[in-house]
């Protein structure tokens, strides 16, 4: 069952979609950003270049230096009349980027949200409480949006303000949570400390997506909560939540909605596309936008494509869970680590909690790497032991030894209430 019957057209009919709206997206960013018509000039291409969606890598690449050398209008397609909402996403370092969405724009982007969250399981008669944050962040009104679109009912709570969302869960029957991955663990924990059994919460789902989490991770938020977890993908750059989400049925990969957003992958180093299923840098391309189109994304998320078929009957291409971002990569005495890699580990031993942390520093021109990870009781005596068989398990796994690894009592490690959590902190 599918919400809208493009999802499961045939991969002709979708191509051919395709090939029309990125047509038609070419030439009204050549015509109307002047960045696109200097990067496409410089290239050689021209909107005529563009036929089908086969020509699409002719066009030039738009990375997020991009949208802030632009900053704060530069890359608008539209007059500031045509524009009725923005967004913002924030960076460590420098200014935001901002996003601008015409009325037809919020359109497709409370379409997508719907049928997201229908392949997700949601229905009218759901309760979704919606703990992404309201305001400039694109979660929160991305969703709230979606929510409204489906005809279920939306709680708009926010992110935050814990004691209160605990409360309303078990009061309204929220059968719906969507927030990030992080949040959840921290609310089933807040509500251990309230005395209340998260199991036990009405929720059925919870819809985490914003950060990157591995399948363990995704173990330990569902047995927490007695849930199933979907992974749903966005970025406000091409809209906010919304460009892909996993099914309920069968919950292995997530459908890209190609009909508005056109994914390839590339070669992160060279920008060169990969063959399906393939591992790359996620790029994708606008196919409706107006206010805002965006040609050739570079995301600098990780992820492969899955052209099968899926068992849920969409047809829509899949792409792998982000478990990082290729920039996400820490080179710790010449040796290439990811985050995600020390989470599989240290999630596979029992005891431990989904909390961590990776601290960097230098001395002596000398890179350290301190690893703190939490164990979910107070405990004496086995401390030693476990860090001893988690040293060795990372070992196996990196090509490098943390210089310090620390098993913390529960609750040491600080939690992110509000916002995308921060694990590294590189003090190089
Ligand atoms: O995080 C949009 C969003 C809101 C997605 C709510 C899902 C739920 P930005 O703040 O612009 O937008 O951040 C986009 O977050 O490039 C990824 O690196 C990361 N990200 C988003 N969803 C996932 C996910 C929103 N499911 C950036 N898994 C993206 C891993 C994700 N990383």
């Amino acid at each position: 069952m599918v919400y809208n019957e493009v999802e499961a057209a045939s991969r002709g009919d979708l191509r051919s979609l395709q090939s029309d709206r990125l047509r038609e997206t070419v030439a009204h960013a050549y015509e109307n950003v002047p960045f696109y018509r200097e990067a496409m000039d410089e290239l050689g291409v021209g909107p005529e270049d563009v036929e089908s969606v086969d020509d699409v890598s002719k066009l030039p690449f738009t990375t997020k230096e991009d949208f802030r050398d632009e900053y704060p209008d530069g890359l608008f397609a539209v007059d500031w009349d045509a524009v009725v909402r923005i967004h913002a996403s924030s960076g460590t370092t420098g200014k935001p980027k901002v996003v601008a969405y015409t009325a037809e724009d919020l359109g497709v982007w409370r379409e997508v949200m719907a049928r997201s969250l229908y392949a997700a399981g949601v229905r009218e008669d759901h309760v979704v409480q919606n703990a992404y944050g309201y305001g400039l962040f694109t979660g929160g009104l991305g969703f709230h949006d979606g929510v409204e679109e489906l005809g279920a009912c939306v709680v708009p709570t926010g992110g935050g303000n814990t004691g209160r969302q605990i409360e309303l869960m078990r009061d309204l029957g929220s059968d719906v949570l969507a927030c990030t991955p992080s949040y959840s663990l921290y609310l089933a924990e807040a509500a251990a400390e309230r005395g209340v059994d998260a199991r036990d919460l009405p929720l059925s789902t919870v819809v985490i997506g914003a950060e990157p989490f591995t399948d363990a991770m995704r173990e330990e938020i569902e047995a927490a909560l007695g849930v199933t977890a979907i992974d749903v993908y966005g970025l406000s750059e091409l809209i906010g939540p919304g460009v892909s989400i996993e099914c309920e049925e069968a919950q292995d990969g997530l459908h890209v909605w190609e009909d508005h957003f056109y994914p390839e992958v590339v070669d992160p180093d060279t920008g060169e596309p990969l063959p399906p299923s393939e591992e790359g840098e996620l790029v994708l391309t606008s196919l409706t936008k107006r206010a805002l189109p965006v040609l050739r994304y570079r995301t600098g998320d990780v992820t492969s494509l899955n052209y099968d078929r899926c068992d849920c009957g969409r047809t829509c291409v899949r792409m792998d869970n982000v478990t990082g971002r290729a920039d996400d990569l820490l080179i710790v005495r010449g040796v290439n680590v990811y985050p995600s890699q020390i989470e599989e580990v240290m999630l596979d031993f029992e005891g431990v909690a989904p909390h961590y942390r990776i601290d960097l520093t230098r001395e002596d021109a000398l890179d350290r790497m301190k690893i703190t990870v939490e164990h979910y009781e107070e405990f004496d005596g086995v401390a030693e032991e476990l860090r001893d068989r988690i040293e060795s398990r990372l070992r196996e796994v990196l090509d490098v030894t943390p210089d310090e690894l620390v098993v913390a009592g529960p609750g040491t490690i600080e939690r992110t209430e509000v916002g995308k959590v921060k694990r590294v902190f590189d003090h190089r």
